[in-house]
Parts: structure tokens; sequence; C-alpha cells
């Protein structure tokens, strides 16, 4: 049995638009009534999949959820005279960025030695507090060998939970016990703070983590403030790194004294707001990477092309290689069209440390797959969605059928 880390990307499913349904995430309001483009997207999506199997030697992957949500559209009474965003919400694409699909804590961390999952209830807004029945199922037959996996149900919905995105793990190795850090948001600012401390406090109890190696950790209201909805904008972890932006946190210095104090081996890679500044990174998505590491032991870091065009951002990238630092790569990936409702890299996978043994292969990626995922993509994705196709018979056909076409090529028609 061999534990390694999993990253499980959504595919980018055939209604992806631009609503501007998440308050607080700047790219989304931005580009809200934008065209879209959800071939591209999804192509773009396989082509980072493809990189990370060469590199990483296994890769998974979550399908779309249906869509339009044809329950959610009668609970929500549509006659024509409410807002876009309220007709957009049943068709949104939003389970692309499974890093909120769920919080995993990998079977070494767990009392009882299976790896757990909490669906993330994603209650703040709307167009993602509808997700979370549905990828459950799907996570019951992904994980569904109930000797290796637990899958509970979502957080009760006063307390918002956004999943993985809140979530980060130190560990010697993947498959070591690790320390588990969450963050959280306080209310009472601008934009909604989306993560409830209650709410990670809880799933750490259902997940049965030793408090000793269970670390809990409030956002920088200010992060939040300028649009870093999920700490997953600010700050990514791996292995024994911590790369940071230093306004991430509400006490920085108290959050890495408490994380050393339960994982004394922690590396920290701070980036500084003289280098980077908060905004700057936000527009980038710097730390809305994948910090990964290679099977040659060294780590890399999977950034959004947009950090290659800022000059800070890549200026700094470049300085920090120079040096003598954990990380040893920075690889650009072409994501736009997820970023553009702000989805990064990172964003758009789910990492799970498992056995790729015990997961039900129809969910891992080789390279057969990727083409048949591309194949059926390109027939059956739409090309391009315009604001004013949203809540048309016509798109709902064509988004509908490709859906199906993709459960169909995959032998998950179980999941229609
Ligand atoms: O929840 N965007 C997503 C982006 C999620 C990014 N995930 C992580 N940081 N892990 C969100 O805000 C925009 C949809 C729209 O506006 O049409 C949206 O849902």
């Amino acid at each position: 049995m061999s534990r390694t880390e999993i990253n499980f990307d959504g595919i980018v499913g055939p209604s992806h638009n631009y609503a501007g349904l998440s308050l607080g995430n700047i790219a989304s309001a931005s580009h809200a009534g934008d065209a879209s483009y959800p071939r591209a997207a999804a192509l773009q999506g396989v082509a980072k999949m493809r990189g990370n199997l060469a590199r990483l030697g296994v890769q998974g992957y979550l399908l779309p959820l249906p869509r339009p949500n044809i329950a959610l559209q009668a609970a929500l009474a549509l006659d024509g005279s409410e807002p876009a965003q309220l007709r957009a919400a049943p068709w949104s694409a939003s389970s692309m960025w499974t890093a909120n699909a769920a919080t995993v804590s990998p079977a070494p961390d767990t009392a009882d030695g299976r790896c757990h999952l909490t669906p993330a209830n994603l209650v703040t807004m709307l167009h993602r507090a509808q997700e979370w029945p549905d990828t459950k199922r799907q996570l019951d037959i992904a994980f569904g060998d109930t000797r290796h996996f637990v899958i509970h149900d979502a957080v009760p919905p006063s307390f918002g939970d956004e999943g993985a995105a809140n979530h980060m793990r130190l560990c010697d190795s993947h498959d070591a016990p690790g320390v588990e850090v969450f963050v959280y948001g306080r209310t009472g600012g601008r934009f909604p703070a989306r993560q409830h401390e209650q709410a990670s406090r809880l799933v750490a109890r259902a997940h049965g983590l030793d408090p000793a190696s269970t670390v809990f950790i409030e956002q920088n209201p200010a992060a939040i403030e300028a649009g870093a909805f999920h700490n997953d904008v600010v700050a990514v972890a791996n292995g024994r790194v911590l790369f940071t932006h230093a306004e991430a946190f509400a006490d920085q210095q108290g959050a890495y004294d408490t994380i050393r104090a339960a994982y004394p081996a922690l590396e920290i890679v701070e980036v500084p707001s003289s280098a980077v500044t908060l905004q700057e990174a936000i527009r980038t998505y710097l730390f809305n990477a994948q910090l990964v590491t290679l099977p040659d032991s060294t780590m890399a870091l999977i950034v959004p092309e947009e950090c290659r065009e800022s000059s800070a951002v890549w200026g700094w990238c470049e300085a920090m290689l120079e040096g003598n630092g954990p990380i040893r790569q920075v690889i650009p990936v072409d994501v736009r069209q997820s970023m553009a409702n702000g989805g990064g890299p990172a964003c758009l996978r789910l990492r799970m440390v498992c056995d790729p043994a015990t997961v039900d292969p129809r969910f891992l990626l080789d390279e057969a797959r990727a083409d048949l995922i591309e194949r059926t993509i390109a027939a059956h994705w739409p090309e391009q969605i315009d604001p004013s196709d949203v809540g048309t018979q016509s798109l709902a056909t064509s988004v509908i059928a490709a859906r199906l076409a993709l459960l169909d090529a995959l032998d998950l028609a179980q999941l229609g």
C-alpha cells in the first residue's frame, strides 16, 4: 500500500459563465456580463491536468454537476422579474473549483486511521450552496471503499464552510502524520467571511484529529477586504513549507508561532508586501498555486500565467529561485477562463492523500482518458455563452446533453 498525494481537478462544466455571483471575489465581479468560452475553459483545465500527470505520475478528476439545477430553479419561483444573478445561480459551473468540494483529513491524521472528507456546505453564496449534495454523491462513488474513507455530511448551514480552500497541512511526507491548519474569517467587514470558525472546529472534531496537531488561525480581515475570499488566495502549504503573503493572517507572527509550536520543522517562505502588495498578490493569484513535491523530492510552484505578466510577482519568483529555498521551480499554466471567475490552479483541485488503488479508477486520469475527455469536450461543450443565453431552453438542452456525453464516455452514467 502506498499513500501519495493525488490532485482531483474539477472538469469545467459546459455551462461555465460569468454572472458576477460572488460578492467579495474581485475577478467574478469585474468579469460579470462577459461572454464565456466553456470549451476553451474545459480544455485549459485538461491541459493543466495533463501537465501534472506527467510531472507527478498521478492525477484525478471530478465531474461537473447537473446544470441547470432544475430543483433550485423551481424553488426560486423564477418568472422573469427576478435579478439576472438569481436566474443564473442554477446554471453555475462553480463545482469546477474542487478546492471547495470538501475538507480532507488524510488517514495518518485521524483517530480511526481512515481518510475523512466533509463536503463543504458553501452556504454563503446561493450558487455554491446547491453543490454539496451532488458533490457528496460523487465522493461516495470515487471514495466509496469504507475501509479507507469516511464521507461525512456537510456542516449544518448556519456555519459557513468552504472546504479545503481554508485548510492547509504540514507534514514530513504526505503519508506521515501531519499538522492540519484551519483558517477562518470573522464577519463584520465589507465582504462576507465565508469560513466560520465553528465550521472548522466541527470538521476537525468529526474527522477525529488530534488537538495537539490541529491549529485554528484567523484570516487577516484586510485580506478579505482586499478580495481574498478564501485563505488559498494568500497562502498555500506543502510538506514542511508554508508559502504565504506577509498579510495573510490577522496576527501574522502569532500564526507562525502557533503553527511552529505544533510543527517545529516548519519552513516559512514569506512574500513581503514591499515586494508584492496584497492587491497584486490577489490580482495575479501568486498564492493560488499548486505547491507540489516532485518525484525527485524538490518542490515546484504551479502558478497562473498572470504571474509571469506581473513584473513585481515574476521578479520576486526569479529572485526566490536564485536563493537556496525549498521551491526549485515556478511553472506557469494558462487557466484564464477560470481565473476570470476568481479560480486559479489551486482552486481547481482537491488534494487527497491516499493509495490510488483504493480510489474508483473511473476518477483517475491516464493519457487515454485525457484524450477521451478532450474529444468529448471538443464535440459537445458550447464554444461561447453570452449572458442572454443563460436561462434559455436551447442552452439547457445543449449543456445537459454535453454533460451526459461525458458521463457516458467515462462510464459514469449513474451520476446522471
Ligand atoms: O466561490 N467563483 C468562485 C471561485 C472559487 C475559488 N476557489 C478557491 N479560492 N479555492 C467563488 O467565488 C464565480 C461565479 C460567477 O460569478 O459566475 C465564483 O463562484
